[in-house]
């Protein structure tokens, strides 16, 4: 366990700064590099820990991936070319890895044994391997196949027609890659969007998937080919240091080469409401990837409420955004946020312990927190809880704490962001 001592800045952060690539993209790119036919060159890939589980991943079943830092090149040989693993696969911290990879295992006629760590060994499965079953997978794992391990028997799968009961664009995509396995068309309803990195990626590979309306259709046996993509900057990343600059004042900071896809951009929609002088330049767009800058300036901030629609679009800056929150005038409301229940830790309870020891009001509720402005952050000893999206919120508030914070398991950041706190250094003013 790394403690990290954190002494407060009150400095602006300045300059600008291109934050790694997208996690959700970086998996992705791996997983249809490895099904694809021909050689895959992907940069700007994020090297965090959860995407080398991806390739672990992959490895393990035969696929020739080589990783140099932000540069990997998959040398694809087709979904049939797949082996069997001799050992069980070990997916760390990362449900992405586990609820996407489960959706390919469940269509290869071979065993496989998944577990993870302690934190994603209490996190549901099983609203990725009911469907699964349902098209002919055999899952099973602790309380029913609910909890890793799981031990996975595929093979045939029939197509199917299901609505995705919680609002998770993991469970969506884990049902369309076995959807691409499967006979027939399967089909997908989301009744609120969420993040589509797995349908733009499809058609970056020369596959094909329709959208219509809330239903997204695949049509299984397609072969996939080889491909370059370029990762955009992550969003979720560029979220903590968009936040550090709207507090810290005399900031500004621009972010550049970041992913804007627009299911991921509730951020920049709820700096705006809350007052930040925010600028946003949308510059092209790669794979199906918008790309662009965001630049910020320190400023005062009053509070929202934030539910509905949104929630998906910023279900991982929510910790961040109650920290934004606790610096603004008013009480901010956050509703319609149940599935924080269901990540690295329950990000409700995790947020509201983290931010009380810091000195903030704050009070959870089922669904999403209650945060009042104006607090004076105090300096504390706290826990990321082995949190990375907590851990590297605790490191922001102490840019602006009143005393030294000492942040304990700080290590879990390098599951999304290794560089982080050299990251942070470079931006705050000398
Ligand atoms: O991969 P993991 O551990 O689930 O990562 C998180 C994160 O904070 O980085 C969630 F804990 O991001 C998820 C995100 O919350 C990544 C993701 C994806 O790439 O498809 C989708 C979201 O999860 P979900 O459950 O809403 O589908």
């Amino acid at each position: 366990m790394s403690e990290k001592v954190l002494h407060p800045v009150h400095k602006p952060l300045q300059g600008s700064l291109r934050v790694p690539g997208d996690k959700s993209i970086s998996h992705r790119a791996i997983i249809f590099g490895s099904l694809a036919k021909g050689k895959t060159t992907i940069s700007h890939f994020l090297d965090g820990e959860d995407c080398l589980r991806t390739i672990a991943a992959f490895q393990a079943m035969g696929v020739s991936i080589e990783q140099k830092g932000r540069t990997v090149t998959i040398e694809g040989k087709g979904i049939e070319e797949l082996k069997e693993p001799n050992q069980p696969i070990y997916l760390g911290n990362s449900g992405t890895t586990a609820r996407l990879l489960l959706g390919i295992l469940a269509g290869l006629p071979y065993h496989f044994t998944l577990y993870g760590d302690d934190s994603l060994s209490k996190r549901p499965m099983d609203r990725v391997s009911i469907p699964l079953t349902e098209m002919g997978a055999k899952i099973d794992g602790r309380q029913r196949g609910k909890l890793l391990p799981l031990s996975v028997r595929g093979g045939k799968l029939k197509s199917i027609v299901f609505e995705t009961p919680v609002k998770s664009a993991q469970v969506k995509s884990g049902v369309l890659l076995a959807g691409l396995l499967a006979e027939g068309i399967t089909e997908v309803t989301e009744r609120t969007t969420t993040r589509d990195h797995t349908e733009n990626m499809l058609l970056a590979f020369g596959g094909e998937i329709t959208k219509q309306q809330d239903k997204i259709s695949i049509e299984g046996g397609q072969q996939l080919k080889g491909t370059s993509i370029e990762v955009p900057g992550d969003i979720s990343s560029a979220a903590f240091f968009l936040v550090a600059a709207a507090i810290s004042s005399g900031s500004d900071l621009t972010i550049t080469n970041v992913g804007l896809n627009p299911t991921r951009t509730g951020i920049i929609d709820v700096l705006k409401k809350m007052g930040a002088d925010l600028d946003v330049v949308w510059s092209q767009s790669v794979g199906g990837e918008a790309i662009g800058s965001i630049s910020i300036k320190s400023s005062s901030l009053k509070a929202t409420v934030i539910e509905g629609e949104i929630i998906p679009r910023i279900i991982d800056e929510l910790p961040i955004v109650a920290l934004l929150a606790s610096q603004a005038e008013g009480q901010t409301i956050i509703r319609d946020a149940e599935e924080l229940r269901h990540k690295e830790t329950d990000r409700i309870a995790s947020v509201v312990k983290t931010l009380t020891a810091l000195g903030v009001e704050i009070e959870g509720t089922n669904d999403g927190m209650i945060i009042t402005g104006g607090a004076t952050l105090k300096g504390a000893c706290v826990d990321s809880l082995g949190d990375h999206r907590i851990g590297m919120m605790i490191a922001v508030a102490s840019l602006i704490a009143n005393s030294q914070v000492t942040l304990q398991n700080a290590e879990c950041i390098a599951v999304s962001y290794p560089n982080f706190f050299s990251d942070l250094e470079k931006i705050i003013k000398t």
